[in-house]
């Protein structure tokens, strides 16, 4: 059983992972629990003020610290893990990250609205600052969410139909192959358009080879678009070769 804490403005944006798909399912089954905590409930002053301008000017607001960290010990006191903040300045999450949060019994995650939290705060209260990505958010909360979504999904039981996280892309270092489904043929020839098929090995039921084309087609696939990850895993001698494959078939370029 997974608890995360999120400290947050806006609890209630977080019914998108307590109400919906997989981590909606995976709380109702009792696989992972949520507690919010709103530092406007942890103000002291009548208007429940939760920001002020910046000390130096310049535009925006930024939280307040007093209401934060009254929030935070509360959730500290309740049980709480390691503090998370969620901010641009953070390390990159990866796969990797996702795993160790998904060993840990208690994560609390700090959301920050408009220009950040006071920089004392940080120092005081957060033990680890991550980020989802380069770019910027209206706000900690999406991407709190993010992280609670890829961690849900590694606990024992969170996808149906007997699916494991460990089967998945990026778990073997590598991107995803191409999935069909039907028709067969899509779209419908009617002359002018045209027409394509489901690859012919899909079709077989030779599971070792739609094994091997799948593989081939995960090598090929991030060879031509993360050459990144590639440079960053080993390959074997069957692996070395099906790539090689789809080199030559594709015309050695990467498209
Ligand atoms: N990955 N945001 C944090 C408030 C803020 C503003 C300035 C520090 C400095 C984000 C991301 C992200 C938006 C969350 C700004 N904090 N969080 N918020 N990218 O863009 O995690």
């Amino acid at each position: 059983m997974i608890h995360f804490d999120v400290v947050t403005l806006f609890p209630e944006m977080f019914a998108a992972v307590t109400h919906s798909g997989i981590c909606g399912r995976a709380m109702e089954a009792g696989l992972w629990s949520i507690g919010l905590w709103n530092p406007r409930d942890f103000t002291k002053d009548t208007h429940r003020t939760v920001d002020d301008r910046p000390y130096g000017g310049g535009p925006g607001m930024v939280m307040l610290a007093p209401p934060l960290e009254r929030t935070l010990d509360a959730v500290k006191e309740s049980g709480g893990g390691k503090v998370i903040y969620l901010s641009p300045q953070g390390r990159k999450l990866d796969h990797e990250k996702v795993m160790e949060l998904a060993g840990r019994e208690a994560t609390t995650l700090l959301c920050g609205r408009y220009e950040g939290v006071d920089e004392r705060l940080i120092e005081r209260r957060v033990d680890e600052e991550l980020s989802i990505g380069d770019y910027v958010l209206s706000g900690g909360e999406l991407a709190a969410m993010t992280v609670m979504d890829a961690v849900v999904r590694q606990i024992p039981g969170a996808l149906g139909g007997g699916q494991s996280a460990a089967e998945e892309s990026f778990v073997d270092g590598l991107l995803d192959c191409p999935q069909y489904t039907r028709p067969e043929v899509w779209p419908e020839g009617d002359g002018a358009k045209v027409t394509a098929r489901v690859p012919s090995i899909l079709l077989g039921g030779h599971h070792e080879n739609i094994r091997r084309w799948r593989l081939k087609q995960a090598l090929g696939r991030t060879w031509q678009r993360r050459p990144d990850l590639l440079a960053a895993r080993k390959l074997s001698e069957d692996e070395g070769k099906l790539l090689e494959e789809f080199r030559r078939e594709c015309g050695e370029s990467g498209k």
